[in-house]
């Protein structure tokens, strides 16, 4: 067990609904820390870049379009195996397989328009990261 930092984003379908608020509450009632957070509209670079793992998935056109369709908020959580545990708040992709009380249960519209982003092991939380924070935006 170790604290860890993970990159979440909270997606256009949420900050349509201006829901970031009840959001970042599920982190921080997990014990999560939003040590650095920012709200932007994503680039078609910076979404084609960002999601380059998937560009050659049927669906990574789509996601590039919804991803920005609409601002997003970009945040680094901090706490305890940080990167699984918001995966586990998050719940699965698809808001219809997610278990009760996760965030995509919960909030999520679509398999696509599912309200958060979260990174998916320490490498990927690494890049993730410093995508979009340097060092001094960091604080813990
Ligand atoms: P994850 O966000 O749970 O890690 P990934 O497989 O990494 O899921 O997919 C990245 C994002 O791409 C998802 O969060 C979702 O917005 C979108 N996505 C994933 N699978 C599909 C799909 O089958 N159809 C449409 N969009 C999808
Ligand atoms: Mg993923």
């Amino acid at each position: 067990m170790a604290i860890e930092r993970t990159l979440s984003i909270i997606k256009p379908d949420a900050t349509r609904r201006n829901i970031t608020g009840k959001i970042n509450a599920r982190f921080e009632e997990a014990g999560l820390k939003i040590i650095a957070q920012r709200r932007i509209r994503l680039s078609r670079t910076q979404a084609e870049q960002f999601y380059e793992v998937h560009s050659e998935r049927p669906f990574f056109n789509d996601l590039c379009d919804f991803m920005t369709s609409g601002p997003v908020v970009v945040q680094v959580l901090e706490g305890e195996s940080a990167i699984a545990h918001n995966r586990q708040i998050m719940g699965n992709t698809n808001p219809a397989n997610a278990d009760a009380g996760t965030i995509r249960k919960d909030f999520g519209e679509s398999i696509e328009a599912n309200s958060v982003h979260g990174s998916d092991s320490p490498e990927n939380a690494r890049r993730e990261v410093y995508f979009f924070f340097c060092d001094c935006d960091l604080v813990g």
